[in-house]
């Protein structure tokens, strides 16, 4: 039996995000745990847990979210937004808010999945969220191939679950925050 056997390949309503979404999260790109999620494919973007700054933060369920990252890439970065837009660029995003139960850790973690393949690597850029939705709790695992297969299967859910014409991120309260200058 997979991990990924029975789970929905879609989720949210067809209209859109149900409160309290869309969730706003922003900060700087930190270090996280150096686990080595980019040989796994799986590269996270983590941002500080900081209820001073995320109101919300605290009382969320752990698990797996989803929903769209703006990136103010530095000009010398290769995927840098044209001198003729926003500063920030937005790309669909998978995140995991929690203990990472395979990894037992003892602090609370934000890390995003951008949902783009990156020449160069952004730490220290300056990073928006807007959490659409709730794709599952968090789960621990027999073998990392597990927690792999089901990042994987977390992946195409939100790919599928965003591209419904009511979840366009133009169409969604605080859209327009993604892309509003510094
Ligand atoms: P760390 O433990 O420092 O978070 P990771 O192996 O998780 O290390 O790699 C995360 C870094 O990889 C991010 O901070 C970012 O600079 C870079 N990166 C490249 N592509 C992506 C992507 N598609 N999504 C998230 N981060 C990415
Ligand atoms: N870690 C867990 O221990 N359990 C999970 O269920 C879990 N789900 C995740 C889902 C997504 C979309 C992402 C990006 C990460 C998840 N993680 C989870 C965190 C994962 O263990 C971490 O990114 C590791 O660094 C990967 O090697
Ligand atoms: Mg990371």
């Amino acid at each position: 039996m997979s991990v990924t056997s029975g789970r929905p390949a879609i989720v949210g309503a067809e209209a859109g995000p149900e409160p309290p979404y869309p969730l706003q999260m922003e900060g700087k790109v930190i270090s996280g745990f150096g686990r080595g999620s980019k040989e796994l494919g799986i590269p996270t973007a983590n941002l500080p847990v900081d209820a001073a700054v995320t109101p919300w933060i605290g009382d969320i369920t752990s698990g797996v979210y989803f929903g769209y990252a703006s990136l103010q890439l530095a000009p010398s970065h290769p995927e840098h937004a044209p001198a003729s837009s926003s500063s920030f660029s937005v790309f669909p995003m998978v995140m995991s808010i929690g203990y990472n139960p395979f990894y037992k850790n003892t602090v609370r973690s934000a890390e995003v999945h951008v949902l783009h393949k990156f020449s160069q690597d952004f730490y220290d850029a300056h990073m928006r969220l807007l959490i659409t939705g709730f794709i599952r709790e968090e789960k621990d695992y027999k073998s990392l191939e597990a927690l792999v297969e089901d990042i994987n299967f977390d992946c195409e859910v939100a790919k599928a679950s965003l591209k419904r014409d009511a979840w366009a991120h133009g169409k969604l309260e605080g859209g327009d925050w993604l892309t509003k200058e510094l």
